[in-house]
């Protein structure tokens, strides 16, 4: 039997990188979609050896080179199973008074419309083949608002509301949706939040053992791995030191 095939965007690093090596190394044919070319490629060369990879370098904010780079993979690579909506930042954490627009459009373009496009150009592939899984990849943002992340939350919360939504329309085409919501994972995350601030940065998951991305892409792997009538609905995944959004017990 052929591999299942898998895109994941956002790829390039992170929760989107330890996704791909884990199911590279569970037989899942893999298109690893990223804005850093270098990076996939060293990626590629890394999973080659378990699975066949394609790569497709893009920025999910911009749509036509969205829709065009999918619509461009070969009639093989179509067929796609599974997609991993990983793609997506904060930019900057400040008072919404002094909040930056630029950051804004950012945030929204990239977690919230990025992955409408993205999904906007894979799903019709699903619903042909009455079947596929759907990972959206919220954050704690998304279930609830804290100080200094009004629009960084809301794309989240956009994004909690659009895997409803897909839940809702695509369940009868035998699609299923998984969101899952992380708190604290320790990645270029915060470094990115902080505009390369590696100092400021490093403080966020200092005096406590925080997420790994490997730990998401394992729940990724779990809620693949589950019974064909199981869908993993919705998961809040936090490390165990937090306990909301901004609560984390540090020694
Ligand atoms: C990442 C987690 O708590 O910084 O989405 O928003 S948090």
């Amino acid at each position: 039997m052929e591999n299942k095939i898998a895109l994941i965007t956002g790829a390039s690093s992170g929760i989107g990188k330890a996704t791909a090596i884990k199911l590279a190394k569970n037989n899942y044919d893999l298109i690893i979609c990223g804005r850093r070319k270098e990076r996939l490629l060293e990626l590629k060369d890394l999973l080659s050896e378990y699975v066949d990879i394609e790569l497709l370098v893009f920025d999910v904010r911009f749509k036509s080179e969205v829709l065009k780079q999918i619509d461009s993979l070969p009639d093989r690579w179509k067929n796609i199973d599974v997609l991993v909506n990983n793609a997506g930042n904060a930019h900057g954490l400040s008072s919404f008074d002094e909040g930056d627009i630029v950051d804004w459009d950012a945030m929204i373009d990239g977690n919230v419309k990025g992955l409408l496009y993205v999904s906007k150009a894979i799903v019709p592939f699903m619903v042909e083949n009455k079947s596929g899984h759907i990972f959206n990849i919220s954050s704690i943002a998304g279930k609830q608002t804290y100080e200094n992340g009004a629009v960084y939350c809301a794309s989240k919360k956009a994004v909690e509301a659009i895997s409803e939504g897909m839940r809702l329309d695509l369940t009868k085409h035998g699609i299923k949706i998984t969101n899952i919501a992380p708190g604290a994972v320790a990645t270029e995350f915060s470094e990115v939040r902080f505009k390369g601030d590696k100092e400021k940065a490093k403080k966020v998951y200092e005096g406590y053992e925080p997420l790994l991305a490997e730990d998401i892409a394992d729940l990724i792997l779990y809620s693949l791995k589950a019974p064909d009538r199981v869908t993993i609905a919705d998961v809040t995944i936090f490390a165990k030191a937090q306990s909301a959004p901004t609560t984390i017990y540090k020694d």
